[in-house]
């Protein structure tokens, strides 16, 4: 019997996203998106790389889900490319965008997989940025539920697992207020707001679209980034001080979806910055969700029993692109969403690190590192079932190393290795640890 064991059915999978690696960028009729656009900016990528081919999934994804199988797992959580089904973000679709992640999820079934279908993970089709104003504007909340119809009708009878968006906080802060990523805009904080305010209306318009077009048994949730602490001892004055400021961090961005409102003092404290929003919004964005994924990482902060807040810059090991090695993070983030939003299913969507491979003489990729990485952070997860929360599955990113943004292929996320000089996938020493961590439903 494994000492750390996972619920039976937990649902173990993996996934990627899209744009980091598709490739095909001009294939079959699809549309520019605004990272075709950002990437061809000077200075925008790190060597100036793009995701036009990317892994070439594309064209190699019977390979990809033949490679999944064999590591043993049983989900695939992939995004579809709104500007591949909708080349204009409007108007008329492009049967042979639809017609690739139709076989996409025939192809998974066939392998006896569940197909995990996300609609947005950043890839805006560029007519609605350069054409719209692109998020600032509510007709680009209008059009994603649209276009969140159009894959419902086609994939609807064959996908039972749906989300609107991935991680709407990074689409935000970065793409219009940071600018590191895609459109690159840097707008003042009136903006950003409502930019926010029509990702999530999209959101809400969206699970509508979604509601009316699938069977009843299709699930539909979102996936979020929450900003994440764990509490210094695990005692109740701490703990109650950690779940506070998890609480009061991520407020603007679940607070609408779980309560149907933005955070009263937040809002009080922005001043002329508050959104505009129409009557009905709110209810819209508050849509019942069946499940809720968090896509996490590492802990921004450790909080004290007074509620303060320190950094693990010294102290704690860290991954390639710099993020914190923070294990507990799962356990606590699982368990303050349970018990602050009640949010029914969770499930862990992403989770992984980045470290530079090293391919020995034999070929073999022996990334340890990620191995314990992932041996540390598992436990959290296996903890809080243990203890009541309801976390159903857990996805590795990535399944292949692949195209990380503005790092370009620099930063290798995979469990398997891409050669991006040829493409060769080579499943690294990780991928055969989670397989036998599949297998035996625990380690
Ligand atoms: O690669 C990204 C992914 O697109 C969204 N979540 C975080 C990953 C690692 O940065």
């Amino acid at each position: 019997m494994p000492a750390t064991r996972f619920p039976d059915g937990f649902l173990w999978g993996c996934a990627a996203s899209s744009y980091q690696i598709e490739g095909a960028h001009d294939a079959d009729g699809k549309g520019p998106s605004i990272w075709d656009d950002f990437v061809s900016r000077p200075g925008a990528i790190r060597d100036g790389q793009t995701g036009n081919v990317a892994c070439d999934h594309y064209h190699r994804w019977a390979q990809d889900l033949d490679l999944m199988r064999e590591l043993g797992f049983r989900a695939y959580r992939f995004s579809v490319s709104w500007p591949r089904v909708q080349p204009a973000g409007t108007g008329a679709v492009n049967p042979a965008g639809l017609d690739f992640y139709e076989r996409l999820v025939d192809g998974l079934l066939e392998r006896g997989m569940t197909p995990v279908c996300t609609l947005y993970h950043w890839d805006l089709p560029l007519a609605l940025e350069q054409g719209h104003g692109g998020w600032r504007r509510r007709v680009t909340a209008e059009a994603f539920a649209d276009y969140a119809g159009h894959v419902a009708a086609r994939l609807g009878d064959r996908v039972a697992l749906w989300t609107t968006f991935n991680e709407m906080p990074v689409s935000a802060i970065n793409g219009y207020k940071i600018g590191d990523h895609a459109p690159g805009a840097q707008e003042p904080e009136r903006v950003v707001r409502q930019v926010i305010h029509h990702l999530l209306l999209a959101h809400g318009l969206g699970v509508r679209a979604l509601r009316a077009a699938l069977p009843s048994g299709a699930r539909v949730g979102l996936v979020t980034n929450p900003w994440c602490c764990v509490p210094f001892f695990d005692d109740e004055d701490c703990v109650d001080a950690a779940r506070a400021v998890f609480e009061r961090r991520n407020a603007w961005f679940l607070d609408p979806i779980y309560r149907g409102s933005y955070p009263a003092e937040e809002w009080a404290a922005l001043g002329p910055d508050v959104p505009t929003i129409e009557p009905g919004d709110l209810k819209t964005i508050a849509a019942p969700l069946d499940y809720l994924g968090l896509n996490i990482y590492s802990s921004a902060a450790v909080v004290g029993g007074d509620g303060s807040e320190h950094d693990y810059e010294r102290w704690f090991p860290r991954t390639d692109n710099d993020w914190a090695v923070t294990p507990e993070v799962l356990y606590w983030a699982l368990r303050f969403v349970h018990e602050i939003y009640g949010a029914g299913d969770l499930y862990i969507t992403e989770n992984g690190c980045a470290y530079p491979d090293q391919m020995g003489p034999d070929g073999a990729v022996r990334d340890y590192a990620r191995l314990e990485y992932l041996r540390g952070y598992l436990r959290g997860v296996a903890r809080a079932a243990a203890e009541g929360v309801p976390v159903r599955g857990y996805f590795a990113w990535s399944i292949l190393d692949n195209f990380e943004w503005a790092h370009g292929t620099s930063k290798r996320f995979g469990i398997v290795h891409v050669n991006f000089e040829t493409l060769a996938r080579t499943p690294k020493a990780s991928a055969r640890w989670l397989r036998n961590v599949i297998a035996a439903n625990g380690f």
